[in-house]
């Protein structure tokens, strides 16, 4: 037996040598291949099995059960990749419509007290960095918006530049809150600031599954590429080393990551990572008459200390339901999520940015918990936090 597998190990390497990538083509053949994260810094397995992202004690990569047997016999063991999924109600998938019921949505209209939601010239010099489905780059209230559009979904290789399609349509409503700019006859819908850039970053597949390794690769390429903040329309079960890692690199370079809460409500103690991290702005969602929606997850602030950050708690909360914004195929669409309130607190986040000060990030981020205003039961609480920031 000993024997057997020894000689099978021999195979596929000599199969490997031969013709560079039978890894790939048996992943491709079998049909049953998913992530995962090789702890070996050796450049023959990183061929062997076609490394996706390299990381500094291993490397990422789709492996076939076949793939993965063959790295234990050789005393190495895969681990799992952590999954997420986007955080818009998944029982609905619009259609898209032709032109929006309004140039500018109840949500935006809620934060920015007064005349200013069409100021065009609000927003110019940031980026906004929206890791998601993509973006659709010919959207009219968006294809002047964009700088930046890269693919981390492709199967065959881990990082594709000039390409964001958005075939699901989730990251192109994120990215229309944020920035869209009503389009070159301003007939469009208005975001929070219709002059800021903003970059896509394809993680997540048509489907809405994301892969913690691109999301990691991708968060560190938006800080490298001078993203002023980073939107997370996303969240899962479990906590990701990858993505921490790449957390405590934004963090350091003083960027701001805004993610959604989780829409696992209303139970306490039920936001998702990476919001639970206290390096992220975690958002809950609002109804329109500002009562917490039902779905969105609520954090453990009722037993930790009282207007402070930390692990597990909520931070904001924001509009989250019945949203209207860019959707794909040039379209529009209502959607509800936590997804939708991360963008709003974004948008906000950029009208308010603190350019200047040493930290913006943090700068920007005490000025929000100033400009938050109550909302939810009385004070600090487990659904809204500091409460709803709002520009006067
Ligand atoms: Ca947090
Ligand atoms: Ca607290
Ligand atoms: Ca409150």
């Amino acid at each position: 037996m000993y024997l057997m597998k020894r000689s099978y190990i021999a195979l596929f390497l000599a199969f490997s040598v031969l013709f560079g990538t039978p890894a790939a083509a048996y992943a491709a053949s079998s049909g049953t291949e998913s992530r995962y994260f090789v702890p070996t810094t050796k450049s023959f397995w990183k061929g062997a099995l076609k490394a996706r992202h390299i990381f500094e004690d291993g490397f990422t990569a789709d492996l076939s059960d076949f793939q993965i047997r063959l790295a234990r016999l050789a005393g190495i063991k895969p681990i799992a990749v952590k999954k997420f999924n986007i955080l818009a109600d998944a029982a609905a998938t619009p259609t898209p419509q032709p032109t929006p019921a309004e140039t500018v949505s109840w949500g935006v209209r809620a934060m920015i007290h007064g005349d200013a939601t069409k100021d065009l010239t609000v927003g110019a010099g940031r980026l906004v960095a929206v890791l998601d489905t993509g973006i659709d780059r010919e959207h009219p209230d968006l294809k002047r918006r964009l700088d930046g559009c890269n693919d981390l979904t492709d199967p065959a290789s881990g990082f594709i530049e000039d390409s964001c399609d958005d075939l699901n349509g989730h990251g192109t409503h994120v990215a229309g809150i944020i920035a869209a700019d009503g389009g070159s006859d301003g007939t469009g819908m208005f975001g929070f600031a219709p002059a800021a850039s903003v970059s896509a970053y394809r993680v997540c597949s048509p489907s809405g599954t994301c892969f913690s390794d691109d999301i990691a690769v991708a968060i560190r390429h938006a800080v490298d590429a001078g993203a002023n903040i980073i939107v997370l329309g996303v969240g899962g079960e479990a906590q990701s080393s990858f993505i921490d890692d790449a957390l405590g690199y934004a963090a350091e370079k003083h960027v701001m990551v805004i993610g959604a809460a989780g829409n696992d409500g209303p139970y306490e103690d039920s936001l998702d990572w990476p919001a639970r991290d206290t390096r992220v702005l975690s958002v809950g969602a609002l109804n329109s008459d500002e009562t917490v929606a039902e779905f969105s997850s609520r954090g453990t602030n009722r037993t930790t200390k009282p207007y402070h950050t930390d692990a597990g708690d909520i931070e904001f909360a924001a509009p989250g339901v019945n949203i209207e914004s860019t959707f794909r195929e040039g379209g529009y669409a209502i959607l509800s999520g936590t997804s939708m309130a991360a963008p709003h607190l974004a948008g906000l986040a950029v009208r308010v940015w603190q350019g200047d000060a040493k930290n913006p990030a943090e700068a920007t981020r005490a000025l929000l918990h100033e400009l938050a205003v109550d909302v939810g039961t009385l004070g600090d609480d487990a659904a809204t936090g500091w409460g709803m920031p709002v520009q006067k």
